[in-house]
């Protein structure tokens, strides 16, 4: 006998809605897509098709692992906590933070917990090696870090892709379930599309204009754009943006002709750019990550946005919109306190700190400089920094030798394997799932809630009680601390703050009475109650009995649409002028650097990344289905190069950069632009002590070997992973 479950994909951003089939034994045999759940209306892809197999792993780890005479041994979960609160410590202790905690209810719920519990802390995330840069340049223009205006795919005239591969990635910062049918659906419309990318990648093979600029030069080549709109006279700001004019006189350098030669574009191609952008009914500018991990990030995502202002694109349908989670804050609007970075800096290098992070690539040096202030402990939650991360071999060697190090992920693999305790979260099938971060990304209001597809055994805690009683020790509390304590804890102090601050609807009312009123059946799932019953779209106990609550998502399983976007300029402003702010002195100040790249002598040989489609960063090469066929760890290399360089098809490259020499196999790919090498990251699955029985048997190379942690873009401490130089031969 089999039955079936709902539960919402955690493996990329699209966030589908899966229909499992689970056996008597509770195995997940079969996965397909949900046709009516209400965003991703039955789209799958090869990850999501394959969640039966991951979840179902047995290189999956079910029981901690404690570290006992230099090995690495199974334990309960009481002696796993105990070793964890008897060693850890509450200083000096780095928090590492990866990519599926965006895709947890526990990545949500807690580290902002932990980090807080803990007297002395560093944190450090994927964040420097993905988007800080956007979230630098929105904190200027916006004031809020977190606003980010997401393309209105459905309705858009005109997008103008940068830097992205959605036919491949799926979409990120864009959540839109099946973004390669919205793009059809797009040009099906008499819409348009344009890509620019270095590479003819899948998505760029769609598109009704592809533009193959040096990699790294895209922040000129948008000023350029933007320089002639005003040159044209082809401005329509929207109203709501302070700095019009001035804005026009610090990007007048960068005229098309000006940056032709750097960026190897036309300068009659960035005019035509200029005048589509202007002439389109409506249009959206949209950037990913050959935006953000790049030399000039900051500046190259602040651009994107400064087109969609000076269009009077932003905030208007078809344009780029700031989507409303049904999680979101309430906030009355008004000027807020603006965005800082530099608070603080970092020991080693004078790194400033943003958002209250380091950059990743400057975690080993932190570990392994010697001095006051040094960090003694690691704790990473869902990362691979040695291999994700610039120079994972020096980090590698930093993390052997720290005083203590705690995992919390379901794999022992070439991070991991230096902790002395691993506390493996259970199969995706035992969580719940909602996506707390994808709400307010999501190219249409939605709110979907998955609760476990497959009961937890008893004494297996999943992974927000992983988390929760990490919190708990993080702040001195014992070890066998209720979790459900710490929920209680954060739905008190919330409640309390709602009932004395202004405009509330709940001013005066009892917190605890009101905590007493919420629904569901574990502490995570209270807490999920009452964002829902205090946020946009809830019925704030009682104040709007229509209104969103736990009880009301659990009645639609398929979860519930909230409507296309809408404008919410200016509400959602925190700058202190209550403005967008054009000219944010930050921005203006790295102008100079950029200025002085236009002169610069190319790089001979560039190396970008590449995402593939069976892939997910560096975690799924251990599941069987996913291997093979295009997702290995190819050097792609064009055959001009190729034949410059001596190199054949399936021949040895050498690779050497700044922080070492790898070898990968060729493929020639005509698809690059001549001069332009590319390697997939997230391989390097070759070494000894971990438990990835399939991803080792082809291991791959780890490009991010080729770094050394110092090409960062200064504004946003991200590393530069795409466009940068590298000497090739045969091995
Ligand atoms: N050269 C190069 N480097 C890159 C990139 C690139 O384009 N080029 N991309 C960068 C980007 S965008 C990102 S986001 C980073 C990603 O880098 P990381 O944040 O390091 O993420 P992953 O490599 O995906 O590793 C995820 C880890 O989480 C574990 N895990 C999986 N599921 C769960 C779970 O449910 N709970 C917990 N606790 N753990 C889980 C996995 O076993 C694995 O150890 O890589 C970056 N590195
Ligand atoms: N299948 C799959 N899906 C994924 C992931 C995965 O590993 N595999 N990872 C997930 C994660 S963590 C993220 S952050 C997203 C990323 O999502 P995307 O950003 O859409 O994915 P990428 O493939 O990295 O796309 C970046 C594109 O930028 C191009 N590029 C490189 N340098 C430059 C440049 O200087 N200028 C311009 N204009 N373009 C450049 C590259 O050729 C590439 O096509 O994908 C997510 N989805
Ligand atoms: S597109 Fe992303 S969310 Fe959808 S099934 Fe594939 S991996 Fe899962
Ligand atoms: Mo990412």
């Amino acid at each position: 006998m089999t039955r079936t479950a709902l539960r919402i994909c955690p493996l990329c951003e699209a966030t589908c809605g899966l229909t499992l089939t689970i056996d008597d034994a509770g195995r997940v045999t079969g996965a397909r897509g949900d046709r009516d759940d209400v965003f991703s209306a039955g789209f799958i892809c090869p990850k999501g098709a394959s969640f039966g197999e991951l979840d179902g792993d047995p290189d999956r780890l079910t029981a901690p692992l404690v570290r006992r005479d230099g090995e690495l041994r199974e334990a309960t979960w009481d002696e796993a906590f105990r070793e964890v609160a008897k060693r850890l410590g509450r200083t000096g202790v780095a928090v590492v933070l990866g990519n599926p905690n965006v895709h947890t209810m526990a990545g949500a719920l807690y580290p902002a917990l932990i980090v807080r519990a803990l007297e002395d802390r560093q944190v450090y995330s994927a964040s420097t090696v993905d988007q800080m840069p956007k979230q630098v340049a929105c904190g200027h223009l916006y004031g809020d870090p977190l606003a980010f205006p997401v393309p209105d795919l459905d309705r858009t005239d005109h997008l103008l892709l940068i830097g992205a591969n959605p036919l491949v990635s799926n979409g990120s910062l864009a959540t839109a379930a099946d973004f390669p049918g919205r793009l059809k659906a797009l040009r099906a419309r008499g819409g348009r599309l344009v890509v620019v990318d270095p590479a003819r990648t899948r998505t760029a093979r769609v598109a009704d204009r592809h533009i193959a600029p040096r990699p790294g030069t895209d922040a000129a080549l948008l000023l350029a754009v933007a320089q002639t709109l005003y040159a044209e006279g082809l401005t329509t700001p929207v109203e709501h943006a302070d700095g019009v004019a001035e804005l026009g006189e610090l990007i007048a350098p960068f005229t098309p002709e000006a940056v032709a030669p750097y960026c190897d574009v036309d300068a009659d191609v960035v005019r035509e750019l200029a005048r589509e952008l202007a002439a389109a009914p409506t249009a959206a500018v949209y950037g990913r990550l050959g935006t953000t991990a790049v030399e000039f990030g900051t500046l190259t995502s602040w651009a994107v946005d400064v087109l969609n202002i000076l269009t009077g694109n932003l905030d208007r349908p078809g344009g780029a919109m700031f989507p409303l989670a049904a999680t979101a804050t309430v906030r009355p609007p008004g000027p807020g306190r603006g965005f800082r970075t530099g608070r603080w800096t970092s020991r080693v290098s004078g790194h400033p700190e943003v958002m209250a992070e380091f950059p990743l690539a400057a975690l080993a040096e932190e570990l392994d400089t010697p001095g006051e202030g040094r960090l003694r402990a690691v704790l990473t939650v869902g990362t691979n920094p040695v291999l994700s991360a610039p120079d994972g071999r020096r980090l590698e060697r930093a993390l052997a030798e720290c005083e203590f190090m705690v995992s919390v992920d379901p794999y022992l693999n070439e991070t991991t394997r230096h902790a002395d305790v691993i506390l493996p979260p259970p199969r995706p099938a035992h969580g719940a799932h909602f996506d707390f971060l994808f709400g307010a990304l999501s190219v249409r209001n939605n709110v979907r809630y998955s609760r476990p597809a497959v009961p937890l055994p008893d004494g297996t805690p999943d992974e927000c009680e992983i988390l929760a009683r990490l919190t708990a020790i993080a702040g001195g509390f014992p070890y066998d601390t209720d979790p459900a304590a710490v929920d209680a804890q954060v739905i008190d102090a919330t409640l309390r703050r709602a009932v004395t601050a202004a405009h509330s609807p709940l001013q005066g009312q009892d917190p605890a009475e009101l905590a007493a009123g919420l629904t569901g059946d574990t502490g995570p799932e209270r807490r999920l109650d009452l964002m829902l019953r205090l946020g946009p779209y809830g019925d704030r106990f009682g104040a709007d009995p229509d209104g969103l609550t736990l009880a009301r998502l659990l009645d639609h399983p398929h979860g519930i649409d909230l409507g296309p976007l809408r404008p919410r300029l200016p509400e959602v402003l925190r700058t202190p002028s209550g403005r967008i702010e054009l000219c944010p002195e930050p921005i203006a100040a790295d102008l100079p650097r950029l200025r002085a790249a236009l002169d610069r002598r190319p790089d001979d040989l560039v190396l970008i990344g590449r995402r593939q489609t069976r892939s997910n960063n560096s975690w799924l090469h251990n599941v069987p289905a996913l291997t093979g066929g295009s997702n290995r760890c190819t050097l792609q290399v064009h055959p001009d190069d190729a034949h410059r360089l001596g190199l054949t098809d399936g021949a040895t490259a050498r690779v050497k950069g700044d922080g070492g020499e790898i070898t990968a196999e060729v493929e020639l790919a005509d698809a690059l632009r001549p001069g332009v090498v590319s390697l997939p990251h997230g391989w390097g699955h070759d070494r000894p002590g971990t438990r990835l029985s399939v991803a080792a048997a082809a291991p791959g190379a780890n490009v991010n070997q080729l770094l050394d942690g110092s090409r960062l873009d200064p504004l946003s401490g991200t590393a530069v992973l795409n466009g940068f130089p590298v000497q090739i031969g045969p091995a």
